[in-house]
């Protein structure tokens, strides 16, 4: 009887184990996975790493394997599914801003595809607006946000950068982000106009009238700004008002001592009329540096009216320094 259960308990036992075993060979792998943007800024390093692919079986590590990109031999994988570079020298943000790399995660002959786009980012590291591929290509300095040279005006900076906040493009020991919050502009005027010529007291006439008129001019980058009543136009209280006529200089050429000069389109003593009178000037005047003349042809038009209008005042504007 002891022989009959013990070959009994056996083939118990071996039936148990086959049943398990043909329990785990039916189980199928599954592999979880998922598409998944990168970004990768450059300058960067042959194996830097970019990102990882997700990639999970139900069976143990899955192996991973790229089986496209859209440039050739830009990217690796490895059996982490770490993605890293392979050939830096492919990588062009600016004909290639994007590289489509399709990745295999395989486990016992089941298989997933993870679509992974890297977008190709030019690293700005001064915030200066010039990446740091063409700072190392033009040969300026990826960590100094003043170089390149700019001027006034120039706004392609990154504001919100650390190492441009904290410089001093114009020299002038107010930093850059504090020139922001200032309103004052952080990049050095472009010197090749000498508008101190008229700064200070300036005559101003209507060429062609028997009259002229002594008013403050301030100087600046570019461009003066004339207080009051430049023209005789409104007369009384007008000639007090601290309104300021703006005039814009563009030289003939770098360093030229004559050029064009224009009035932009401007209120002009609304303080003292307020019924939206605008001042510009018809075409562009000229100014010498030499012999302090300035001369444009001006038009005073009201708000919302044509001011190519053949019906509107104008004249010929002439400024000298005092
Ligand atoms: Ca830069
Ligand atoms: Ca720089
Ligand atoms: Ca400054």
């Amino acid at each position: 009887m002891k022989k009959i259960i013990y070959i009994f308990t056996v083939i118990s036992l071996v039936f148990f184990t086959i049943s398990c075993e043909d329990q785990f060979d039916d189980e199928q792998d599954v592999i979880t996975t998922e598409d998944i943007e990168l970004r990768a800024f450059l300058p960067i390093d042959n194996g830097g790493y970019v990102g990882t692919v997700l990639g999970i079986s139900t069976n143990g590590s899955p192996n991973f394997a790229i089986a496209s990109q859209t440039v050739s031999n830009a990217f690796n994988i490895d059996n982490q599914g770490n993605i890293s570079v392979a050939d830096n020298s492919v990588l062009d943000f600016r004909a290639n801003p994007q590289i489509v790399v399709e990745v295999l995660i395989n486990k016992n002959g089941t298989e997933q595809t993870s679509t992974v786009i890297i977008n190709l980012i030019g690293k700005d590291t001064d915030g200066d607006g010039t990446v740091d591929v063409d700072e190392i290509s033009n040969g300026t300095d990826l960590n100094d946000p003043c170089d390149p040279i700019q001027f006034e005006g120039y706004v392609d900076f990154n504001r919100s950068n650390e190492i441009w906040s904290n410089g001093d493009c114009d020299g002038d020991g107010i930093l850059n982000g504090d020139e922001l919050a200032n309103g004052t502009d952080p990049y050095p005027c472009q010197d090749n106009v000498n508008t101190s010529v008229w700064a200070g007291n300036v005559i101003t006439e209507d060429v062609g009238f028997d009259f002229s008129i002594v008013r403050e001019s301030q100087s600046s980058c570019r461009t003066i700004a004339i207080k009051g009543d430049v023209i005789g136009f409104g007369g009384g209280d007008c000639d007090d008002s601290e309104d300021l006529l703006i005039l814009n200089f563009e030289p003939d050429s770098d360093g030229a001592t004559t050029g064009n000069v224009t009035i932009p389109d401007q209120t002009y003593l609304d303080i003292c009329f307020g019924f939206g009178e605008r001042i510009r000037s018809q075409e562009p005047g000229r100014y010498d540096e030499t012999t302090g003349i300035i001369e444009v042809d001006f038009v005073i038009y009201f708000d919302e009216f044509d001011p190519d209008s053949p019906d509107n005042f104008g004249g010929t504007l002439g400024i000298k320094p005092e």
